[in-house]
């Protein structure tokens, strides 16, 4: 029987990588070890186009109830009435959304990917850009959302949706103030809660779904579960902009969001993901998972602090949430030579546009820095200090390997004491 050394030896090589290593992108986690296994099961055999209780295939009725489980458990997370699990990742969620709501070609409005949006926010490389006639708000000067410019574009362009949310942004969003223009104008209000999802299941930042008319997501950042995305509704609503499905008819807001995942933009949903993510939101719903939300905070403020203290300058000041941005101008080293550099030493982020930069996206002149990943290994505030401690080192020495060899090794060290999967 055919048994690959090559894959796995790659897989367990990339185990010892993360135990090594300290991981600050701001959009990765570690998720349990029963999410994990949940992945690697047989659901991954089955076909299922459809939803629970209407598939194309026979032989549903176990996966009906996986699913079913995960819809459940997701609704009750952010007192919802309907949710779709099925989405691949957070851009076919988004991709899901477009399609039910916007027609090729009709304008909508989204937080520049430059100013940390999203390229599902319009940007010209990705499909919402392309297909749709994207606009654009932006962030002030002090990096804090540009509401101002937001309401009279809205008012201005007459959108057909807005989209709040982002990639690269350190503060809690106004959701009430973005519905109140949209409410204006007419126009549909869609939260990409991808980054913040977590903090706000856990009840820490400015709730959404109070304003917002549709919530996408993905599972695996600050939510903690496997890779993959989700769109929810707090409250099902007729659909006062008149929006139709393919054959013409007037139909839900949900009902126009399952269409366009199934069979609109995806086919059979992956249910040993599901599965995963079902396990991954029984997690979110345990008193445990609010903990672990308040220290991500706790140690975000705890590393802000940190850098500010040695003179690095964030976008906006500081942190409501779980990630900050670093505008390095001032220090002297790009976003790109920043990344590579800490790379060596195994401190793995990623470079960043800053507001108004200067530098082109694959320079940049900015690195964004994210705590949930070492919250979940076990670090408190005082880790914060050190983890800076040792980013400042490699920044301020970029140019000696020496040094940078011996950070790598302190730094290998230092994890020991966060262990990760000592079970495999
Ligand atoms: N790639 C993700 C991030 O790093 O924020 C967004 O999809």
């Amino acid at each position: 029987m055919y048994k690959d050394t090559a894959v796995f030896n790659l897989i367990h090589k990339e185990l010892e990588r993360q135990r090594n290593g300290i991981e600050l992108i701001a959009s990765e986690n570690f998720t349990s070890l029963e999410v994990m296994k949940a992945m690697g099961t047989v659901p991954t055999n089955k076909y299922a186009e459809g939803y629970p209780g209407k598939r194309y295939y026979g032989g549903c009725e176990v996966v009906d109830e996986i699913e079913q489980l995960a819809i459940d458990r997701l609704k009750k997370i952010f007192n919802c009435s309907w949710a779709n699990v099925q989405p691949h990742s957070g851009a076919s969620a988004n991709a899901a959304v477009f399609l039910a709501v916007m027609k090729p070609g009709e304008k909508f409005l989204g937080l520049d990917l430059s100013m940390g949006g999203h390229l599902t926010h319009g940007s010209p490389a990705n499909f919402s850009g392309k297909t749709y006639h994207a606009l654009h708000y932006g962030v002030t000067k002090e990096g804090i959302v540009d509401y101002e410019q937001l309401e009279a574009k809205a008012r201005a362009e007459k959108p057909k949706m807005i989209i709040c949310g982002a990639s690269a942004y350190s503060r809690d969003w106004d959701y009430k103030r973005i519905r109140a223009v949209a409410d204006e104008i007419g126009a549909v209000v869609f939260a990409d809660i991808a980054h913040p999802a977590g903090l706000i299941a856990s009840g820490l930042l400015n709730d959404p779904f109070d304003h917002c008319h549709i919530v996408s997501s993905t599972t695996h950042k600050t939510l903690r579960g496997p890779r993959g995305g989700i769109i929810m509704l707090r409250h099902d609503f007729e659909n006062p902009w008149g929006l139709k499905d393919p054959k013409g008819n007037l139909r839900t807001m949900s009902s126009l969001l399952d269409l366009a995942v199934f069979p609109g933009s995806q086919g059979g949903p992956l249910e040993h993901v599901i599965a995963a993510k079902a396990v991954a939101f029984g997690e979110i719903l345990s008193d445990d998972f609010k903990s672990y939300g308040k220290q991500v905070i706790t140690n975000a403020q705890a590393m802000a602090k940190a850098f500010v203290g040695r003179g690095y300058n964030l976008i906006s000041n500081g942190t409501d949430n779980h990630l900050m941005l670093i505008d390095l101008r001032n220090k002297n080293i790009t976003g790109k030579k920043a990344q590579e550099t800490l790379d060596k030493a195994h401190i793995t982020l990623n470079k960043n546009a800053v507001p108004f930069d200067d530098k082109s996206p694959f320079v940049t002149s900015g690195i964004r820095v994210g705590v949930p990943a070492v919250t979940t290994r076990g670090m408190k505030e005082v880790d914060m200090e050190i983890v800076v401690n040792l980013i400042d080192k490699v920044l301020m020495n970029a140019h000696d390997e020496k040094l940078i060899e011996s950070v790598k090794e302190e730094v290998k060290g230092f994890m020991k004491q966060f262990p990760l999967y000592p079970e495999l």
